[in-house]
C-alpha cells in the first residue's frame, strides 16, 4: 500500500511533498491547508464525522476526489482512537504531519477535563507512536501553546518553566513533553511551535476576540444591544493567524527538529481589545459591555507576552500585523458578514502587509466568504 501510494507520487513528478493536517477544519488547519496547497503539497486533512457539516472553513478549497489532479484529500478520524492513525501513517507515509487537532478551549477544559486530557494530551502520543511504529520518515509538528506558561512571569521564551493553570494547559504540557521525548529517545523529527494567541476572521466564535468583533457587528446591525464578558484585565499577546501557520511550515523545514516560541512580543488586555474594536466601529464600548461571572475561569492566566528572539534569529520569522491592524481586519470582516459596509482599513492592511502571502490576500470580502464557505478556489 505504501509503495503504491509512493509510486503514484513519483509518477506525478517526483517532487510533490505530502502532508497530513489534523484539525484541518479549525482556524489554523484551514489556513495551513491553503498555504501548503499554494506550495504544491498534496494535503490530507483529518476530519471528525459529524451529523452536521463541519467543513465551512475549508469548503472553498475542497476538491472533488474524482478529479485527476486533486491535491486535497479528506479522511475521517478522531484523536480518541488509534486505528485510523496507524492506517493513515502506514498508507500515506507523509513527509510532514501537522498535528493541530485539539479540544482547544481553555474554559471548556474545566468542564470536561478528562476528555481534554485524552484528546489534547494523549492524542499527540497516539500520533507519535504511530509514526515510530510505522518507521515512516515523517516530520511531526506539535501545536504547543503559550497557555502552558500559565503563571510564569513574562516575557516567556523557550527556556521559561511551564506553570500550567488549566486542564487544557496541563494536557498541552504533556503533549509538548512527549514530543520532545520521541525526538530525543527515538530520533523522530518531532518539533513544537509554542504559539501565543493568534486570531482572524476564522477564529472560533467563543474565543474572546471573535466574540467581541461579532458583537460589534451585531450591535451596528441593530441585532444586539449588549455584550457579556468575563475578566477584562487578562493580557494576551495577540497576532494574526495566517502569519502563524507560515511559522509552522518554517519550523518543519529546519535541518534539525526544535521548539520555537511564536508571538508578537506585545501584550494587550481584553479591555484594550474591546475599546479598540468598539472605537474602530464608532461605538462607545461602555454603553454596551457588561461583565458576567459565567465567563470567569477557576484559575486565570494573567499575562502572556512572547520573547520570539529565537524564531527571529533562526527562522527569520517576525509578525507584520500589529494589534490595531488585527482588530481592524476582524471588525471589517464581521461587519461585512453582517451585511454592512465596513470601515475598510482592515482590507487595506491585508493588501499592504500580506499582499504577497497567498491565495486569499485580495480582500476582506474573500475572507468573509471563506468563513462562510462560499469563496471560489481562485
Ligand atoms: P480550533 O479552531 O479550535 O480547531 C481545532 C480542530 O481540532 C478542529 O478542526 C476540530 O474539529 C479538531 N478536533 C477537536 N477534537 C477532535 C478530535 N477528538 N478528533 C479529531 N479532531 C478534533 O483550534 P485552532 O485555533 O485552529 O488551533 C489549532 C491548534 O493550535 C490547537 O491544537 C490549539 O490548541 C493550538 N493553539 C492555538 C492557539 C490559538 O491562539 N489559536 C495558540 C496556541 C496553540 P471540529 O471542526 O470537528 O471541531
Ligand atoms: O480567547 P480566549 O478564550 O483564549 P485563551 O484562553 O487565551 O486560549 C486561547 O489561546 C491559547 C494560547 O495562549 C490557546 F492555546 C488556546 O487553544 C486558545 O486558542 O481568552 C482570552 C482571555 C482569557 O483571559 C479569558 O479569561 O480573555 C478572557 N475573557 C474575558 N471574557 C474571555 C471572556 N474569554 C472568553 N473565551 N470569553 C469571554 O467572554
Amino acid at each position: 500500500m505504501v509503495g503504491e501510494r509512493l509510486r503514484t507520487r513519483f509518477q506525478q513528478g517526483g517532487t510533490l511533498k505530502r502532508a497530513v493536517v489534523t484539525g484541518i477544519t479549525g482556524q489554523d488547519g484551514s489556513y495551513l491547508a491553503e498555504l501548503l496547497l499554494s506550495k504544491g503539497y498534496e494535503v490530507h486533512g483529518v476530519i471528525r464525522r459529524a451529523s452536521t457539516f463541519n467543513t465551512s472553513r475549508i469548503d472553498h478549497i475542497y476538491q472533488d476526489p474524482n478529479h485527476p489532479n486533486v491535491k486535497l484529500f479528506l479522511h475521517h478520524g478522531d484523536l480518541s482512537t488509534t486505528e485510523w492513525i496507524l492506517n493513515l501513517i502506514y498508507s500515506l507515509a507523509p513527509d510532514e504531519l501537522y498535528h493541530l487537532a485539539a479540544q482547544s478551549h481553555v474554559k471548556v477544559s474545566f468542564d470536561i477535563p478528562e476528555y481534554t486530557g485524552d484528546i489534547t494530551g494523549l492524542g499527540t502520543m497516539r500520533l507519535l507512536e504511530a509514526i515510530r511504529r510505522s518507521g515512516a520518515k515523517t516530520r511531526f509538528y506539535q501545536a504547543s501553546s503559550s497557555e502552558m506558561f500559565g503563571s510564569a512571569p513574562p516575557p516567556q521564551s523557550e527556556a521559561t518553566v511551564f506553570q500550567p493553570r488549566s486542564p487544557y494547559a496541563a494536557a498541552k504540557v504533556y503533549a509538548h513533553a512527549v514530543t520532545r521525548i520521541y525526538r530525543e529517545g527515538y530520533g523522530l523529527y518531532a518539533a513544537s511551535g509554542i504559539l501565543f494567541n493568534h486570531e482572524s476572521p476564522r477564529r472560533g466564535e467563543t474565543f474572546v476576540t471573535r466574540k467581541i468583533t461579532r458583537s460589534v457587528a451585531a450591535i451596528l446591525a441593530g441585532r444586539e444591544d449588549s455584550l457579556y464578558l468575563g475578566n477584562l484585565d487578562a493580557r494576551r499577546d495577540w497576532g494574526y493567524a495566517p502569519e502563524y501557520v507560515e511559522a509552522m511550515w518554517q519550523i518543519l523545514q529546519q535541518d534539525d527538529a526544535d521548539d520555537y516560541v511564536i508571538g508578537t512580543g506585545e501584550t494587550h488586555s481584553v479591555r484594550e481589545f474591546v475599546e479598540e474594536a468598539f472605537a474602530y466601529a464608532g461605538l462607545d464600548w461602555q454603553k454596551f459591555v457588561k461583565t458576567s461571572e459565567r465567563y470567569l475561569r477557576p484559575l486565570e492566566v494573567d499575562v502572556l507576552v512572547a520573547d520570539p528572539a529565537k524564531a527571529r534569529a533562526k527562522l527569520g520569522w517576525r509578525s507584520q500585523v500589529g494589534f490595531r491592524d488585527l482588530v481592524a481586519i476582524m471588525v471589517d470582516a464581521d461587519v461585512e458578514a453582517a451585511g454592512l459596509k465596513p470601515h475598510g482599513r482592515g482590507k487595506t492592511i491585508l493588501e499592504e502587509k500580506i499582499g504577497h502571502w497567498n491565495s486569499w490576500h485580495n480582500s476582506v470580502s474573500r475572507l468573509v466568504k471563506a468563513v462562510s464557505g462560499q469563496a471560489s478556489q481562485h
